[in-house]
C-alpha cells in the first residue's frame, strides 16, 4: 500500500466536510487513481460494484495486490479490484441540498444523494445555478399559499421551483431584465406540471392586478385539453411546446401575458378518435367529468363565449367522424368508393358541406391535364391518408384559434412593459420502439435547447473569465454543435436532404435513406442502419429513425380541392383558418389563396426549424434559469427509483459537468462600479477611493474576504459561491441601523 498524494489537511471522510468549501481538495474521477492508496489506509467509505453493476456503498477493509476486500453495509464482505473503487463522501454530507457540496462529484455519489433526498420527499435539489426536479409522481406536500410566502420571506430557502421563480422575479423587478425559466427532461419527467408549479407563484407575487393571474393559470387546463395526448410515456404528454410570456408592471403586479406554441401538425390517428385503435380509453385516477368541468369553467376564465365554445366542440366531433369514415374498394387498382353511412353525414354536417362534395374530396383529386382538369381516383391508402390531413387540419385550425382566442384575453388593453418573465415546457426528449418523424422533430428541438444550456453554462461562462482576464481553467464539456449540424447544415443536413426528397415525386423511403446514407456518414452523430433506418446520436442518447413515412409527414399534403371545400364550409370553418393563414403572413382576403400557398408551402420541418429560431432568437435576450425534470422510473408511479434510468438522464443533460464548473468557478460576478456603489458605504471615509477597482479591492481586504474566495478581472470581481452572502448581512445590519459603520467595521476586523 503506497501513502498517496493526498492534500495533507484531510484525514478522513469527515474531516472532510468540516474544512470550508474553498478548501476542500477537489479532484475527479482521473485524479482518484493517486489517491486509492490513501482511502485504503485509512479504510474509507467507496463505492464499489460487486453484483449486477449496481453501485454499492462500503468500507475498505483491507487490499492485497490489485483486490480489495469491502465490507458493504448489508454486513456481506466482498473482494474487488481496487481500479474499481470510487471514493464515497463523508456520512455529514448525507443529502446536500446543492451536489456543488459533495467532496466526491462521482456518478454513485450524485445518484446516492439524489435517491437519499427522494426517498424522503425531498423532490428538489440544486446542481450549481440549475434546478434538479425529480418527479414524485404523487402529490408532495411541497406548495401552496404557506409555502408561497415562506418563499417570498425567504424563510425557506432549500431548493424549490418557488425559489428559481422568486430570484426570476426579483431579478426582473431590480434589474429590469427579461426572465426566462427554461424548463427541460425527457418526456414525462414533469416539465409541464413544473412549468404550472412556477405559474403558480409567479400569480400569486403579482397577483392583485385585476385578476389577469387566475386566467393566465386558467390557460394550462385549456391547452392540455386540446394539446395533450396519452403516449407509452406519459398519460397527459404534452403535444406542443409552450412559451408563456407574463408581462409585469413597475409595481410587479401581472398585467398581461401572451402564449405561443409550436405545435407539430401531426399525430398519429391512433392519438385521435381515432382513439379506439389505441385500445386505451381510460387513465387510471382520472376523473373525465371533473376534468372536463375544469375545462369549461376555464374557457369562461379566459372568456371564450358560449357560442365559440360550441363550434370548438363541434369541430372536435367533426374529426372524431372523419376518423369513422370508411371506404370501399371498388376495383383490382385499388381504387376506392366511401362508404355513405352516418359517419360522412355526420362529418359534413359538422363541417357545413355537402355530403357529396366531402365523398368527392375523400375519393378523388383533380390534376391538371393540358388545360382541363381531369379527376383522378384515389387509391385506398390515398383516401386514408387524405382523410386523415384533414382531421389533422381542422385540429390544428382548432388548436390555433384557441391560443389566438386565449392570447387575446391575455392581453386585452395590456401594454407590453419590458418587465417579463416567460416559461418555455416543450415536448421532452422521445425514444420509443419505433420513431418517426414526429419523434425526428421533438428531439431535434431538445438539441437546440440543449445547446442553449450549453452556451450559458459553459462557454460564455469560460468566454467571460478569459475576456476579463481571470486565471482560470477550461472544463471540457460534452458540446453538441456536431448533432446540430447534422440536422441544419445545408445543403447537405438531415433537414435538407428530407426537404429535397420530399420534392421528387418518385422517392421512396428508402431511397430517402440512401440518400441520407450517403451524404451524412462523416458526421459521427450519424448512422446508416439496416433497411429504411438511420439512428443520430442525441446528446441524450442513441435514436434509431424508421423513415416510413417521413417523406409524407414532411409534405403535409393539403390537396387543393381539400381546401376548397373546407374554406367553402357554411361552419366556423374558415374562421379558424384565418388564424392559421395569418400566421404565415399570406393575404387572408381570399381562402382559395390559401389553396395555393399549400402548395407552395414550406415544408413541416423546414418551419418547425423556423419556429425554432425564432424561439431560440426570442429566449437569448432573457436571463435564463434553468430547470431540469428528471423522471425517477419508466413506470410512472411513486417510490421508485431506477437508478441506470436517472444516472443516464444526468449524464445526457450535462449536470455533472455543471456541477464541476460551478464548483471551481466563480458563480457570483459584480462588476467594480456595482460592487463600490453597494458596498462602498462601509468603509471609513478615510479609506474610500476614486477608482472603483481600488475600492473594490480595498473593501475585500478589509472585510477580510479570503484571496482565494474571488479573483479581480479587468472589469468585474468574481466570487466563489456563497462569498457575498457574508458582505450582505452586514450591509443589511448596517441599513437597517442595527449595526454602526464603524462599529461593524472593527467588529469584524477583531
Ligand atoms: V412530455 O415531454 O409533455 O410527454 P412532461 O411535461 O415532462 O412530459 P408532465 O409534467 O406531464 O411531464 O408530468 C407527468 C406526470 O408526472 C404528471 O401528469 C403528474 O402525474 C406527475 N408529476 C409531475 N410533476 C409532479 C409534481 N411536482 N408533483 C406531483 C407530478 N406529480
Ligand atoms: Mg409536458
Amino acid at each position: 500500500e503506497k501513502e498517496c498524494g493526498l492534500k495533507p489537511e484531510v484525514e478522513d471522510n469527515d474531516k472532510l466536510a468540516n474544512s470550508p468549501p474553498g478548501s476542500l481538495p477537489r479532484f475527479r474521477e482521473s485524479e482518484w487513481d493517486d489517491n486509492v492508496g490513501y482511502f485504503i489506509k485509512k479504510k474509507l467509505h467507496v463505492w464499489c460494484r460487486p453484483r449486477n453493476g449496481l453501485w454499492e456503498s462500503g468500507q475498505i477493509q483491507s487490499t492485497s495486490g490489485e483486490k480489495a476486500s469491502v465490507l458493504l453495509s448489508d454486513g456481506n464482505v466482498v473482494t474487488v479490484p481496487t481500479q474499481e473503487l470510487l471514493p464515497a463522501n463523508p456520512d455529514i454530507l448525507e443529502g446536500v441540498d446543492d451536489l456543488i457540496q459533495l467532496s466526491y462529484l462521482n456518478e454513485p455519489s450524485v445518484l446516492h444523494n439524489l435517491q437519499y433526498r427522494y426517498s424522503q420527499d425531498i423532490t428538489y435539489s440544486k446542481a450549481g445555478p440549475v434546478l434538479i426536479a425529480v418527479n414524485p409522481f404523487k402529490d408532495v406536500q411541497l406548495y401552496g399559499n404557506d409555502y408561497v410566502t415562506a418563499y417570498r420571506q425567504k424563510l425557506l430557502d432549500s431548493p424549490h421551483v418557488y425559489a428559481i421563480a422568486d430570484i426570476a422575479y426579483n431579478e426582473m423587478m431590480t434589474d429590469e431584465i427579461n426572465q426566462s425559466i427554461i424548463i427541460s427532461g425527457e418526456s414525462g419527467s414533469g416539465k409541464t406540471e413544473t412549468a404550472k408549479i412556477a405559474m403558480q407563484y409567479l400569480a400569486a407575487l403579482g397577483g392583485g392586478g385585476g385578476g389577469i393571474e387566475s386566467e393566465v393559470l386558467q390557460t394550462s387546463c385549456i391547452l392540455e385539453a386540446f394539446g395533450n395526448a396519452k403516449t407509452a410515456r406519459n398519460d397527459n404528454s404534452s403535444r406542443f411546446g409552450k412559451l408563456i410570456e407574463i408581462h409585469f408592471n413597475a409595481t410587479g403586479k401581472i398585467c398581461g401575458a401572451k402564449i405561443q406554441t409550436c405545435r407539430l401538425r401531426l399525430k398519429r390517428a391512433c392519438d385521435y378518435k381515432y382513439l379506439n385503435q389505441s385500445d386505451c380509453l381510460e387513465i387510471h385516477d382520472v376523473d373525465e367529468a371533473k376534468k372536463f368541468h375544469l375545462l369549461m369553467g376555464a374557457l369562461n376564465t379566459v372568456r371564450i363565449c358560449k357560442d365559440d365554445q360550441d363550434h370548438a366542440f363541434e369541430m372536435l366531433a367533426a374529426v372524431l367522424w372523419l376518423g369513422n369514415i370508411s371506404f370501399l374498394v371498388v376495383d383490382n387498382e385499388n381504387h376506392i368508393e366511401v362508404v355513405d353511412d352516418e359517419a360522412v353525414t355526420n362529418a359534413a354536417g359538422l363541417i357545413g358541406c355537402s355530403t357529396q362534395d366531402l365523398m368527392r374530396a375523400l375519393s378523388t383529386h383533380s390534376i391538371q391535364a393540358g388545360n382541363d382538369k381531369v379527376a383522378k381516383r384515389l387509391t385506398r391508402q390515398q383516401a386514408i391518408d387524405t382523410r386523415d390531413s384533414i382531421a389533422k387540419f381542422i385540429y390544428a385550425s382548432l388548436f390555433e384559434w384557441l391560443v389566438e382566442k386565449i392570447n387575446l384575453a391575455l392581453a386585452m388593453g395590456k401594454q407590453h412593459t419590458g418587465r417579463s418573465i416567460s416559461i418555455l415546457d416543450i415536448y421532452g426528449f422521445e425514444s420509443f420502439k419505433k420513431n418517426s418523424f414526429e419523434q425526428f422533430c421533438i428531439n431535434y428541438a431538445n438539441e437546440r435547447l440543449q445547446q442553449h444550456f450549453n452556451r450559458h453554462l459553459f462557454k460564455l461562462e469560460q468566454e467571460e473569465y478569459e475576456l476579463d482576464g481571470i486565471d482560470w481553467t477550461k472544463i471540457d464539456f460534452e458540446d453538441n454543435q456536431d448533432c446540430l449540424d447534422l440536422f441544419e447544415k445545408k445543403p447537405l443536413g438531415l433537414i435538407s436532404l428530407l426537404d429535397e426528397e420530399s420534392n421528387f415525386p418518385k422517392a421512396t423511403d428508402l431511397t430517402f435513406a440512401t440518400k441520407l446514407k450517403q451524404h451524412l456518414s462523416a458526421n459521427h452523430c450519424f448512422k446508416g442502419e439496416h433497411g429504411g433506418a438511420f439512428s443520430v446520436r442525441h446528446y441524450a442518447g442513441e435514436v434509431v429513425y424508421d423513415t416510413g413515412e417521413f417523406l409524407e409527414k414532411n409534405r403535409d399534403p393539403l390537396h387543393s380541392e381539400t381546401i376548397q371545400l373546407l374554406s367553402s364550409s357554411t361552419s366556423r370553418l374558415p374562421q379558424m383558418f384565418a388564424t392559421v393563414l395569418k400566421q404565415s403572413k399570406k393575404p387572408a382576403n381570399s381562402l382559395i389563396q390559401l389553396g395555393m400557398s399549400a402548395c407552395q408551402k414550406q415544408s413541416v420541418a423546414t418551419k418547425f426549424k423556423g419556429q425554432l429560431f425564432k424561439l431560440m432568437q426570442q429566449l437569448e435576450s432573457t436571463r435564463p434559469h434553468f430547470i431540469r425534470c428528471i423522471k425517477p422510473n419508466s413506470k410512472q408511479t411513486p417510490g421508485a427509483f431506477e437508478k441506470d434510468l436517472v444516472l443516464e438522464q444526468l449524464r445526457s443533460c450535462g449536470v455533472l459537468e455543471v456541477v464541476r464548473i460551478s464548483r471551481s468557478g466563480y458563480p457570483t460576478r459584480m462588476t467594480h462600479q456595482e460592487f463600490t456603489r453597494r458596498y462602498g458605504f462601509l468603509l471609513p471615509e478615510n479609506n474610500a477611493c476614486e477608482d472603483p477597482l481600488s475600492s473594490s479591492v480595498t473593501i475585500l481586504q478589509q472585510f477580510d474576504i479570503l484571496p482565494e474566495m474571488y479573483q479581480v478581472g479587468y472589469t468585474k470581481l468574481y466570487f466563489r459561491a456563497g462569498q457575498i452572502g457574508a458582505l450582505e448581512d452586514v450591509r443589511k445590519q448596517v441599513l437597517q441601523g442595527t449595526l454602526e459603520v464603524q462599529k461593524c467595521f472593527r467588529g469584524h476586523r477583531a
